[in-house]
């Protein structure tokens, strides 16, 4: 057998409800809606989830946009073909424009269908090694009241950094009340491009508090600004909406726009662009850490093999699922233990769909054959 032929693709629209309410500084998010596919191939199944939303919030991508990209193009030209590494679906994925949390979930989806197929761990084929990995949180806008006590709880969990979501008329004040009640905690804010260069006085206000490292301050697009922020403030710049691949990261790492960089794989295109991206970083002595987007456990199980590689060295997003929802569409529980996430054991990703809860949370179904 060489190779993997692609017989079958399935493709869902998955609704699970929040606990509570997500906010961040470009809105709230109530429900986690996302695309879900599944590739059927040599007797196996490899599932991804994409980190698209329904609107262009967070970044410029739809769930509409790649839903008609992954039926008109990629899916009719996967089905049928057979590749011998996920590397090959390169030549497919790569002449469409943007895109990129639609050419992961392909790609992821089928890294899952390979590992699975040679019976190991994703973490190998990654380049990963270890079975567990350090996670933080990420804490949504709410009062400063209830941020406390958050940030209590999670500590007393282990949870090895808390970050927190700031916004113009929530951030300054927040962090002083923060750090007044936790002076040694490993803290991090994250504005979602929320500020501009107008805002320095804010910045170097922040610029006070011995953070670990401001997330994406200004543009989600921009780079320059931010290697012009950086100039003025001590503290390490993360980027994150800005660095949609390796070429974007390069010229971050060469201008000095950032000294850390959250990497998510299904906003880079897939695990062969995050590893790029990942090896660069190292070349530079830039750490990187593995962010998220609120994921199901499918998404999760892929962050965390990810979160494996050698240059991962600061704590990772994929918190506890139990944080997010009553009930997870895989069967294995992803928890933490004293800031630790465990891999997921087995072949591929290593978790495994729980079909009946799946069923009552789809809202639409399309399937795809060779
Ligand atoms: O910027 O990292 C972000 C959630 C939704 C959109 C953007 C972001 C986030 C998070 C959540 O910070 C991280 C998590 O999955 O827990
Ligand atoms: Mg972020």
């Amino acid at each position: 057998m060489s190779g993997i032929r692609i017989e079958e693709a399935e493709l869902r629209i998955v609704r699970l409800p929040l606990l509570k309410p997500f906010t961040i500084s470009t809105g709230t998010m109530h429900d986690k809606i996302f695309p879900l596919l599944i590739l059927r191939g040599e007797g196996l199944e490899g599932y991804a989830e994409s980190v698209v939303d329904p609107l262009p919030d967070y970044l410029e991508e739809t769930i509409a946009g790649g839903m008609e990209l992954l039926r008109e193009v990629y899916l009719p030209q996967f089905l049928g073909k057979r590749f011998t590494h996920p590397n090959a679906l390169d030549p497919i994925l790569s002449p469409w424009r943007g895109h990129y949390m639609t050419k992961a979930v392909v790609e992821m989806a089928f890294y899952d269908l390979f590992a699975k197929a040679r019976n190991e761990p994703l973490q190998t084929y990654l380049g990963g090694e270890g079975n567990h990995v350090d996670v933080g949180v990420s804490l949504g806008i709410m009062s400063i009241d209830e941020t406390i006590a958050k940030t209590q709880e999670h500590l007393d969990q282990g949870y090895k950094r808390i970050k927190l979501k700031i916004m113009p008329g929530h951030d300054v004040k927040l962090i002083e009340a923060i750090r007044a009640r936790f002076p040694d905690c490993p803290l991090s804010v994250d504005a979602n491009g929320a500020y501009s260069l107008g805002d320095m006085k804010i910045m170097r206000a922040l610029d006070c508090f011995r953070l670990n490292y401001i997330e994406q301050p200004l543009a989600y697009d921009d780079l320059h600004d931010h290697a012009t922020l950086q100039k003025e403030i001590i503290t390490p710049i993360c980027l994150d909406e800005s660095i949609r691949t390796v070429a974007h990261a390069r010229k971050a790492l060469q201008t000095d726009a950032m000294r850390v960089i959250n990497i998510k794989v299904g906003r880079v295109g897939g695990f062969g662009e995050a590893r790029h991206i990942h090896d660069l970083a190292e070349a530079f002595s830039v750490p990187v850490w593995c962010g998220g987007m609120l994921e199901s456990g499918v998404g999760r199980a892929h962050n965390i093999h990810l979160s494996t590689l050698r240059n991962f060295k600061k704590p990772g997003d994929t918190s506890s699922a139990s944080r997010y929802f009553p009930r997870d569409i895989i069967h294995e529980r992803l928890e933490t233990k004293n800031g630790q996430m465990p891999v997921p054991q087995g072949a591929g990703i290593g978790v495994t769909l729980d079909w009946d809860f799946l069923e009552t949370v789809t809202l639409t179904k399309e399937s795809f054959k060779a």
